[in-house]
């Protein structure tokens, strides 16, 4: 018999589940810091898991609403570690997970003063380096700056697109919520790197990255020359995408001292520039060496000429840009989630957004609606209570966006559904989960201590950079040693298709961190302070 709950605590009025595996007990009491007994409800059978082969009950004490200390007990054997109820860790974990990006930094020094014992000098300055082979091109470029992809020191344009489009998103649909963190500046820290990754014709280059994969070791220390590749229609048009949204944000009276709108400008007119090129290149794929880094092989960009027409349509009001859109919209489909892959809700979110056209936001906001409505289902037909039918790489950032589509959803649609899914992909990703790791470093006693990521790897701290969510349980385990020589074996029990997560430093398909992960993290963890602590 297994105890899942969130490790991290709960919001005092939030929904609170837990779930109880293979047991055939029928209720659970609620424990305060003196031990005493202050609820009691029943556990209800909820089915058998297929991914697990468990049989699951849940728990539900969402009317303790008290703030303080708490222990689930099951039975004399079967108890949870303490967690609170309160906002606190919630607030802390935003600011954790923000401060992550500024860990991924690339370039420059981190400060002992910001980074604590993680700080490290100044490395990969990236300020003239080659272009790669393939590109048959002379000279240096300057691509310094910008985000650390993931847990390799490559800088992927179309990774960073959807990634910072979301920080954008966060600080657009919750203002008060990060007013005091350093969101913005992170944001804009990202956004300087990609302007220097656009060329002088408008085409935007697509990563940087080094010769060979580096090994475990501090950025100082890699030996690989690192050069610049691309350009492509995806790298152009993320950048189109992302650059028009920040020229909202960064005239944004919310924005604060961030404010800034010569910056805001520049980056509208490189936007267009950069849409344009991708009007005359519509087809030009990622570059296609893997030799020091990852494909991103995307090659369907009808997505992203939505998402970049939406933007660019929200920022200018161009009739030409207009009509296009109108009529990609008739054919984008709206999915669950965001990935580097498949853009259109980032498209579909800032239409939803804006009331310049009353129908179109109608149509986005319909569309939104029903993906969350089968997200819901999903969850709800979940014995597990995860809307998950298959566990692929980097599962835990499709949890984070689909809270992010349901917390999209509940700025006009108060649904109680779509909050229970915020919610519980919050539980799941801290800790309600089938292998019962809080999968954020740093956030509990249970998070991974040895992730893929040579930031990490590669330092003198025993403990991982923290604020970091790792790509999670992925049925397809591209890094089993049966399909690959740089992989590992998976134990037995964490084999099956709910369970396949290592905490392993090699375990690059399931112990990765990266920076689309982590951004929807933040959207949700800022939904979910917005949902029930301040309106309520
Ligand atoms: O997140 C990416 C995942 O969707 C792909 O299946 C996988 C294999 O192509 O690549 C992942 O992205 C990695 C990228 O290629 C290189 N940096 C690390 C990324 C996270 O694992």
């Amino acid at each position: 018999m297994k105890l899942r709950y969130n490790h991290l605590g709960y919001l005092p009025e939030a929904p609170k589940r837990i779930l109880v595996t293979d047991g055939d007990i029928n209720t659970f009491s609620i424990l305060n810091s003196e031990n005493q007994v202050v609820f009691t409800g029943p556990l209800v059978e909820n089915g058998l898991w297929d991914h697990t082969g468990e049989w699951v009950r849940v728990g539900d004490f969402s009317s303790l609403k008290t703030p303080g200390m708490y222990r689930i007990s099951v039975s004399d054997d079967l108890k949870s570690d303490a967690f609170p109820i309160g906002r606190d860790a919630y607030a802390k974990q935003l600011l954790a997970t923000i401060k992550g990006f500024y860990f991924q930094r690339s370039g420059v020094e981190l400060t002992e003063e910001r980074a604590g014992m993680w700080a490290r000098p100044a490395a990969h300055l990236d300020e003239a380096i080659p272009f790669h082979a393939s590109m048959e091109r002379e000279g240096l470029w300057n691509a310094h700056g910008g985000w650390y992809d993931a847990g390799d020191y490559g800088k992927y344009v179309v990774n960073a697109g959807v990634s910072v489009a979301t920080l954008m998103h966060t600080f657009e649909f919750y203002p008060e919520i990060v007013k005091s963190s350093p969101l913005l500046e992170e944001i804009r820290f990202e956004l300087d790197w990609f302007l220097r990754m656009q060329d002088t014709d408008g085409g935007v280059f697509f990563k940087v990255s080094p010769d060979r994969w580096d090994t475990f070791v501090a950025p100082i220390e890699t030996v690989y020359p690192r050069r610049i590749l691309g350009k492509s229609t995806a790298s152009s048009l993320n950048f189109a995408g992302a650059l028009a949204q920040a020229h909202r944000v960064f005239k944004s009276a919310n924005a604060g001292l961030a404010r800034d709108e010569v910056f805001a400008n520049l980056c509208l007119d490189c936007s267009k520039k950069a849409y344009e090129w991708a009007l005359q290149n519509p087809n030009i794929e990622y570059p296609h060496n893997t030799e020091g880094s990852g494909l991103y092989n995307d090659v369907h960009f009808e997505d992203e000429f939505f998402w970049a027409e939406a933007e660019l349509w929200r920022e200018t009001h161009d009739n030409t840009i207009g009509a296009r859109l109108q009529k990609r919209a008739e054919t984008q489909s709206t999915l669950w989630d965001i990935n580097w892959q498949n853009t259109q809700n980032l498209g579909w979110i800032s239409l939803a957004m804006q009331n310049r056209d009353v129908s179109l936001q109608a149509k986005a906001r319909e569309n939104l609606e029903n993906a969350t409505d089968a997200i819901a289902a999903g969850l709800e037909n979940c014995p597990y209570r995860v809307p998950i039918t298959h566990f692929e790489w980097g599962s835990n950032g499709v949890v984070a966006n689909q809270a992010l589509t349901a917390s999209v959803v509940l700025t006009w649609n108060e649904n109680p559904r779509f909050a229970t899914i915020l919610c519980e992909a919050l539980d799941y990703l801290y800790g309600r989960n089938a292998v019962n790791m809080s999968f954020v470093t740093g956030s509990a006693l249970s998070a991974p201590k040895f992730p893929h990521h040579r930031l990490s790897g590669g330092d003198k701290v025993e403990e991982p950079v923290p604020g970091l969510l790792v790509g999670g349980v992925n049925e397809d385990r591209q890094d089993d040693l049966s399909k690959t020589p740089r992989g590992l074996t998976y134990p037995e029990e964490n084999s099956k298709p709910g369970t396949a997560y290592y905490d392993h430093v090699k375990a690059y398909a399931s112990n990765e961190i990266a920076i689309n992960w982590n951004a929807p993290l933040v959207f949700a963890l800022a939904a979910l302070l917005n949902q029930w602590s301040i309106k309520n």
